[in-house]
C-alpha cells in the first residue's frame, strides 16, 4: 500500500479486516514497528473520533503524532497550479506541503468538500495536490469525496456484528438541518460495493449518489421497503449531488424510528456519528440494544491501525529493501 484513500488501496479487503480484529485483540503486538516514526495529522475541518482514534492508533505502533488544525493555526493555503498569490492566500500547497513531508513519515489530511461547484469537490484539488508535493505515505482523513477510515471502520464492525453469512446492509438517508457532504455515504457505498453484502441505498428523490459510487447497489426511494429484512441500517444525511450542495427537503419521516427497526431482522443500527438525536434518529433507536454506533466508534483505532501498520512496513521495505 502506497496511500490510503480509497478501497483501491487495498490489496486483499477480508485479509485486511482480520488484521484489523487481530489488532483489537492485542492492540500492542506491533508497538515498536512505528520506532522514530512520526505521523503528522492535519486538520482542515473539525473532528473527535478521525483525531483521538489515528492518535491512538498511531501511539500503539510506536509512533510519535504531531497534530495541527491546520485550518485554524496555519496560513492561508493556495491549492491552484500557477495562481498569483496577490489575494488572502498566503503559501501554497507545492511548499506546504513539500515542508510537512520533512518532518513527518506519514501524513493525514482532513478536508471537506466546499459544497458549492461539483466539479472542484469531485477532482478532489486538496488531496492530490497532497499527494503529488508531500513526498510522503498519505491517509486521508475524510476528503472531498471519501471517508475510508470510516468505511473500513463500518467493514470492521459489520464483519464483528453480521450473524448472516451475507448480510443485507441498508444505507438510509436521514434528515438534517445542515448541508452535509456525500464522502461518508460514497465511501460506505464504494467498500459496500466491494464486500460480500447484499446493499441497498434508500433515499428521498433527488439524492442519488454519484453513480460511479452506487456502482451495482439497489436504490430505492421507499425507505420502509428497504428496511424489510435488513440485518444493518447505516444511516446518514448528504445533501444532494444532482442539486450540488442543496438541501432539497428535511422531511422528518425519514427519522430512523423504533417503529422502522420493527420492519428489519433484529437489525445492528450504525452511524458515522456525530449525529443529531431525533433528528436523524430518535432517542429510543439509539439508547436501545440495536444501536451499534459506540462499538462502531471504538472500531475506528483499528481500522487506522492497519492502515498504519501497512504504511510503515511500506517505509521500512524502502529504506532496507535487502531485509524483505
Ligand atoms: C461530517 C460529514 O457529514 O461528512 C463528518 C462526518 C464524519 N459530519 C458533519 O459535519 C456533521
Ligand atoms: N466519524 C468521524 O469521522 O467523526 P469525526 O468527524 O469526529 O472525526
Amino acid at each position: 500500500m502506497n496511500h490510503f484513500i480509497s478501497v483501491n488501496d487495498v490489496l486483499d479487503l477480508k485479509a485486511f479486516v482480520k488484521e484489523a480484529l487481530l489488532y483489537k485483540k492485542t492492540p500492542f503486538a506491533d508497538k515498536y514497528l512505528g520506532k522514530n516514526r512520526t505521523i503528522g495529522l492535519l486538520f482542515f475541518n473539525a473532528s473527535l473520533r478521525t483525531r483521538l482514534s489515528t492518535q491512538r492508533a498511531a501511539q500503539n505502533l510506536g509512533v510519535e503524532v504531531i497534530v495541527m488544525n491546520v485550518g485554524q493555526d496555519g496560513w492561508q493555503l493556495e491549492f491552484q497550479d500557477g495562481a498569483v498569490m496577490n489575494g488572502d492566500k498566503a503559501e501554497h500547497i507545492k511548499e506546504a506541503a513539500a515542508v510537512v513531508g520533512q518532518y513527518c513519515d506519514i501524513v493525514g489530511v482532513r478536508s471537506f468538500p466546499g459544497l458549492t461547484d461539483r466539479d472542484a469537490d469531485y477532482s478532489e484539488i486538496v488531496m492530490n495536490q497532497f499527494l503529488k508535493h508531500t513526498g510522503r505515505p498519505i491517509i486521508s482523513l475524510e476528503s472531498a469525496t471519501r471517508h475510508p477510515l470510516q468505511s473500513l471502520t463500518d467493514l470492521i464492525t459489520i464483519e464483528e456484528l453480521r450473524k448472516v453469512e451475507r448480510p443485507k446492509v441498508v444505507l438510509t438517508w436521514a434528515p438534517h438541518v445542515k448541508a452535509l457532504p456525500q464522502c461518508v455515504p460514497n465511501s460506505f457505498a464504494e467498500w459496500m460495493n466491494a464486500a460480500n453484502v447484499d446493499f441497498v441505498i434508500a433515499n428521498p428523490e433527488g439524492y442519488d449518489l454519484a453513480p460511479e459510487f452506487v456502482g451495482n447497489a439497489k436504490v430505492t426511494h421507499n425507505q420502509a421497503d428497504a428496511f424489510a429484512g435488513a440485518d444493518f441500517i447505516y444511516a446518514k444525511n448528504w445533501s444532494s449531488y444532482e442539486q450540488y450542495g442543496k438541501i432539497l427537503n428535511q422531511d422528518p419521516s425519514w427519522m430512523v424510528t423504533m417503529k422502522k427497526m420493527e420492519l428489519t431482522n433484529n437489525a445492528r443500527f450504525m452511524h458515522c456519528l456525530p449525529v443529531r438525536r431525533n433528528v436523524v434518529v430518535e432517542d429510543a433507536v439509539l439508547d436501545s440494544e440495536h444501536s451499534a454506533v459506540i462499538q462502531q466508534a471504538g472500531n475506528r483505532v483499528w481500522a487506522a491501525q492497519v492502515v498504519i501498520k501497512h504504511l510503515l512496513i511500506k517505509l521500512a521495505r524502502e529504506e532496507s529493501p535487502f531485509l524483505f
